[in-house]
């Protein structure tokens, strides 16, 4: 008898062992909350960026804090106002760089077709707040080390927040309230171990200060990631998808493009994807620091430490075909066409 007790307890106690274990596996990780930092124009892979984002916030691993534009052409704020209002999200708080910003839009003509398209609240970048403005106000109310910024634009926001002073939302400095509120930046920048990328030396003079300054870790997708991965494809030729800005921007641009032919190259997903489902799944990490030359380019100090950049660990298909299956969400309720 007591030696069947024994048994028993034990045989209860493995199994409590292995209930702890399996809740621990599966337990359900908190969603990521994001402030989501896109020029949204000069490029279409912002598109593809956001979207995967909202896919993820349909999950419960994402949250969106905001959305703030680091180009200013004139439809930007429209542009981001008619993506957060498809996915569902119409209140997300947008910013737009009010002082000296780069102001390239797209060539393809598709920032105007979605805005002729779809509703948007939002009709002009003077409707809503500067950049730095909404940085501040939505960090405050943030708890601490918990926001992880991603950036698949120019670094001009992040080198004015760091130089902000306090205001009516926060008694610290820029700097200061990125050290208390920011866990990590995951920046769609530079090519690595050194080159030229347009988000870094479009505004080079930010890009040199943000990462020589920025006051906590920061993972960089570089442009020899984003490179290689062609998506969007699957998202066109999909017929079950309709009335869908992403797949307008997709189908307005690919055809305009010969090297496009087999999908766009896919830079600021990356950078989402990795903010979001953590590197590991995907990528080994580099340790140092990157060195922003004068001319805009950039290379690496491996003896430093505080940034990392990603390298290839699995093949290229498997991110190809991940990423192309996050661009093809839709929210289950899409907003009346205009
Ligand atoms: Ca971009």
């Amino acid at each position: 008898m007591h030696l069947i007790n024994l048994k028993l307890t034990g045989l209860f106690g493995l199994l409590l062992l292995a209930v702890a274990g399996y809740s621990q596996s599966t337990a359900k990780q908190p969603p990521v909350p994001v402030i989501f930092d896109t020029d949204m124009g000069p490029d279409y892979d912002d598109v593809g960026a956001i979207t995967l984002l909202n896919a993820y916030a349909s999950q419960g691993k994402a949250s969106m804090l905001a959305t703030i534009a680091s180009s200013k052409y004139d439809r930007v704020a429209q542009v981001l106002s008619v993506l957060n209002t498809y996915f569902g999200q119409p209140d997300i708080p947008i910013g737009v760089p009010k002082g000296e910003a780069v102001a390239d839009g797209d060539w393809q003509h598709w920032s105007d077709t979605l805005v002729a398209r779809y509703p948007h609240a939002v009709q002009s970048n003077a409707a809503v707040p500067d950049a730095v403005e909404v940085y501040r106000k939505v960090l405050a109310a943030q708890p601490d080390r918990s926001v992880t910024v991603i950036t698949v634009g120019f670094l001009t926001n992040l080198a004015k927040l760091l130089d902000s002073t306090p205001d009516q939302y926060s008694k610290l400095s820029g700097k200061q309230l990125v050290a208390k509120k920011v866990k990590q930046l995951v920046s769609m920048a530079g090519a690595f171990p050194s080159g030229s990328e347009f988000n870094v030396y479009k505004d080079g003079v930010a890009s040199k200060k943000t990462f020589d300054q920025w006051p906590t870790p920061i993972v960089f997708s570089g442009f020899e990631i984003g490179e290689k991965i062609k998506t969007g494809i699957p998202l066109i030729q999909n017929e079950n998808i309709r009335n869908s800005p992403v797949k307008d921007v997709y189908a307005i641009s690919i055809p305009q493009s010969p090297e496009d032919k087999n999908g766009r190259m896919s830079w600021d997903q990356t950078a989402v994807l990795v903010a979001v489902e953590g590197t590991k799944p995907y990528y080994d990490l580099k340790t140092g620091k990157i060195t922003i030359n004068k001319d805009g380019s950039n290379g690496w100090d491996a003896t430093q430490k505080g940034h990392t950049y990603l390298v290839k660990k699995v093949p290229v298909e498997e991110v190809t075909q991940r990423i192309n299956q996050l661009m093809m969400f839709q929210p289950k309720q899409k907003p009346v066409k205009n």
